[in-house]
């Protein structure tokens, strides 16, 4: 069976990546953009515009190039195989100074009032926030990027699980971002288009107000840059199985997510 019917290790995934450049070369990039805490290479692949059998696929990637960085917290993967206890690891692998306890939660990391109120400045807590914003190599990686192209940059989609939403700025404050309205609308659009899809619901609605006030995310922190298209989707399911998802609903968690995806590449064209 498929490669999406199966979790992989880090070294897997590696090889995955270049692998499939070296068979796409003429569709697909590989970008070094900075390397883990453990020192670990930190990876986004870029799909070119080229003939899609898919006919909206084609239209869209006429128009837009698309980064996707496959795993972003690739030490904390790996620490996941490495001891079955382990498996459910949030947080980075960093230690600043000397602390007993290892880890900080990377999505409050970012420089979006950064560490305030849900958010912890404690070092063992899972949503410790780091000693300063972009401590995280990892996080600062990402961010440097996003900078560096945020003038091309349209939209920024930030896949997690799980609880099957579709999120959108604000976390870091319950107040309405002045984009409310309309993202309220291409969220709705986004999970019709995954209910067209596998008939799965995902309900919708601005992060702080939907689930939990959560500052240094980088939906936000993005959103605040410029980029007004940004979105955290929250994949299946709703807890029955919570992150240990079966393998076998990878699969279809892709396909409805990548159909969000489309929604929001869709609307970006059309309001461009
Ligand atoms: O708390 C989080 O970081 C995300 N939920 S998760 O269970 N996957 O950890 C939600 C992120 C929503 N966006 C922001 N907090 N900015
Ligand atoms: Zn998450």
């Amino acid at each position: 069976s498929s490669y999406y019917e199966h979790y992989h290790s880090m070294k897997e995934i590696y090889h995955w990546m270049e692998e499939a450049v070296k068979v796409h070369s003429d569709l697909l990039q590989k970008i070094y953009i900075g390397s883990s805490y453990e020192k670990r290479p930190l990876y986004i692949l870029k799909a070119i515009h080229v003939r899609e059998r898919d006919r909206t696929m084609t239209r869209l990637l006429e128009h837009f190039d698309f980064y996707v960085m496959p795993v972003v917290n690739v030490d904390g993967y790996v620490y996941t195989w490495s001891h079955p206890s382990n498996r459910l690891w949030r947080k980075s692998r960093s230690s600043h100074g000397n602390s007993k306890c290892i880890g900080t939660d990377m999505n409050r990391n970012f420089d979006a009032r950064w560490c305030g109120e849900g958010a912890s400045p404690y070092e063992c807590h899972q949503i410790y926030c780091g000693p300063y914003p972009e401590s995280e190599p990892e996080v600062k990686a990402v961010a440097r990027f996003i900078r560096d192209h945020k003038d091309i940059i349209k939209a920024y989609i930030t896949m997690h699980s799980y609880s099957q939403l579709v999120l959108f700025p604000y976390s870091y404050t319950m107040d309405k971002s002045k984009d409310h309205d309309e993202l309220e609308s291409l969220a709705k659009k986004a999970a019709t288009a995954i209910k067209r899809t596998t008939m799965k619901t995902y309900k919708l609605g601005a992060g702080a107000q939907t689930i939990y006030l959560a500052p240094g995310g980088s939906d936000d922190w993005a959103y605040d840059l410029g980029i007004k298209y940004s979105f955290t989707i929250e994949l299946r399911d709703t807890g029955t199985y919570g992150f240990l998802l079966p393998p076998h609903e990878i699969k279809p968690t892709c396909l409805e997510a990548l159909s969000a995806v489309k929604e929001i590449a869709q609307h970006v064209l059309e309001n461009l």
